[in-house]
């Protein structure tokens, strides 16, 4: 009896190795047999040369030597990564892996590294492992043939360092656990009220003054920063370092600078940026004044320079300016901004808002990048064909911005908040409802929107908010997974590939252990109380 049961579980070990690839691909079928790596199997790779020592850094974890590199002879154990002109899309790729060789065909450097991500899903975990204490001499990876490529160009996660600050190395981890999912985009927001976090040459005090929060400094305590000083921020020495190590890994970075709400760091650091009152009204100290002021030709000035200096960091070809909760109640007491609503002929302070969005996009473009923007920007009207758009709150805004024949990227908070509780006992936001894996995987861009507004989504992107992220345990990591394995798939999967049952079976016999391997200290499914 007990022996039929452990020849039952070979026997299911069999069938489903292998069978946990995340995320799915669109066709990956099992072949007899097995590739043994051993000491004299060689690497492969002419046109992709620095994947040689990628490779090899993970051949190393699991049997602590590393592979020779091989020329052109295809009769030998080879791994071989080749450019594959024509046929495949962007990203994507073949991989065929049978007893003799295992050959990689890609259409681009992203396939190719797309290609080793599913590989690495082949081996053994301790791939994942770089401190491993054990090696094997051999090991095998499971013949298969596989075809792949992203249902969506784009992948995304936008991770907020301004409320809670993630230093350089925890946003490079965080940058290698997406890329391993095949997400290729980090929208990084890097300003809001509570931190400026990037390096700014020419206005140097927007990081030696407004990092920084609490006693003595001029931006108060908040988000559980407490009585202490708190904050951190990136040279453009690190920015360079970060953009370059995501750059190997296939995603590309769009800084955010939120603008012109949101801003309550500028304001707070060059007080002239803000608004002046008329009449009777006076803001208090405490009060915060998180918008700059419109009517102020300066800030524009200002803006450009910003602007000018991180177009001149980041290889992205576009440029976030926010636009997100703009408060324009200080543009009402304000002489400057009701001067240039007289002299413009706007009749409300909404009017306004277009015209800053106008100027951002206008400046934005003067220093050769594109404009993105949070959905409130489709209100201004007329905006750059190119200007792309996130819709966060619902899907309508999306349908909205995609009618107003925006590009779009959806991120709709009822699915890709993930600073969202998945349960009642967690802490989080419940603002947008609750945001469970199983929540995140059923997002289907395609059940909101008509085929021909469809094809103005560039793809989707979770949330990272990071007003909680201040206890040690519960941060990024804990909040992000597996909830991004489901966003993954959500941005790569072709939706008739897609089963949550599957989906979870794949998390729960591999993936999650794979997550742990990565060192990330993943949220366990909660119980379930309904
Ligand atoms: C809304 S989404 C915000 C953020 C908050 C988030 C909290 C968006 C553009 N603005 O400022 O952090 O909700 O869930």
């Amino acid at each position: 009896m007990k022996s039929s049961l452990s020849l039952l579980f070979v026997l299911l070990g069999l069938f489903c190795h292998g069978q946990n690839l995340i995320p799915r691909p669109e066709r990956a079928d099992k072949r007899e047999g097995e590739f043994l790596v051993a000491k004299q199997t060689e690497i492969y790779s002419p046109a992709f040369p620095d994947l040689f020592d990628y490779l090899n850094d993970h051949i190393e974890r699991v049997c602590g030597y590393r592979l020779a590199a091989g020329g052109h002879r295809r009769s030998i154990q080879q791994i071989s990564i080749e450019k594959h002109e024509g046929g495949l899309s962007e990203e994507g790729y073949l991989l065929d892996i049978s007893p003799s060789r295992i050959t990689i065909r890609a259409n681009d450097r992203g396939g190719a590294f797309y290609a080793l991500q599913t590989l690495f899903q082949l081996m053994p975990v301790s791939v994942y492992r770089p401190d491993a204490a054990q090696h094997a001499e051999t090991f095998a990876i499971p013949c298969f043939h596989i075809e792949d490529a992203p249902r969506f160009a784009y992948r995304g996660v936008m991770l907020d360092v301004s409320r809670n600050f993630s230093d350089k190395a925890a946003v490079m981890r965080y940058i290698d656990w997406i890329a391993r999912h095949k997400l290729n985009t980090l929208h990084w927001h890097l300003t809001d009220d509570n931190g400026w976090r990037v390096e700014i040459k020419k206005y140097p005090e927007l990081t030696s003054r407004g990092a920084w929060r609490g006693p003595g400094e001029v931006l108060p305590p908040s988000y559980g920063s407490g009585n202490e000083r708190y904050g951190g921020f990136y040279t453009q020495q690190d920015v360079r370092e970060i953009v370059d190590y995501a750059a190997f890994r296939n995603v590309e970075i769009i800084p955010e600078i939120d603008l012109p709400g949101h801003s309550q760091t500028l304001t707070s650091v060059y007080p002239e940026t803000f608004c002046r009152t008329s009449g009777s009204v006076t803001y208090k100290p405490e009060e915060m004044r998180e918008t700059l002021c419109a009517g102020r030709e300066e800030n524009f000035e200002m803006l450009r320079d910003i602007l000018q200096e991180l177009a001149g960091l980041f290889p992205s070809k576009y440029i976030h300016i926010g636009g997100d909760e703009v408060s324009v109640r200080y543009w009402r007491n304000c002489p400057r901004c009701r001067a240039l609503m007289t002299e413009k002929k706007m009749k409300t302070p909404a009017e306004l808002r277009g015209y800053f969005v106008h100027r951002l996009e206008d400046l934005v473009h003067s220093v050769g990048k594109t404009c993105a923007a949070w959905n409130e920007a489709v209100q201004a009207r007329n905006l750059r064909p190119a200007t792309l758009i996130y819709g966060w709150e619902n899907v309508d805004v999306c349908r909205q911005a995609a009618a107003a024949g925006q590009p779009v990227v959806m991120m709709p908070a009822s699915y890709c908040y993930i600073d969202m509780k998945q349960h009642p006992w967690d802490r989080g936001h419940t603002w947008a409802g609750r945001v469970d894996v199983r929540r995140v995987y059923d997002f289907e861009p395609a059940d909101f929107l008509s085929a021909e507004r469809l094809e103005r989504v560039r793809g989707v992107e979770a949330a990272q908010w990071a007003e909680l992220l201040n206890e040690p345990e519960r941060f990024a990591e804990y909040q992000g997974y597996p909830r991004l394995c489901a966003l993954a798939e959500v941005g790569w999967t072709q939706p008739g590939q897609r089963d949550w049952n599957d989906f979870y079976r794949r998390l729960t016999s591999g993936h999650l252990e794979r997550l742990g391997a990565m060192g990330i200290r993943f949220r366990m499914f909660p119980p379930q109380t309904e």
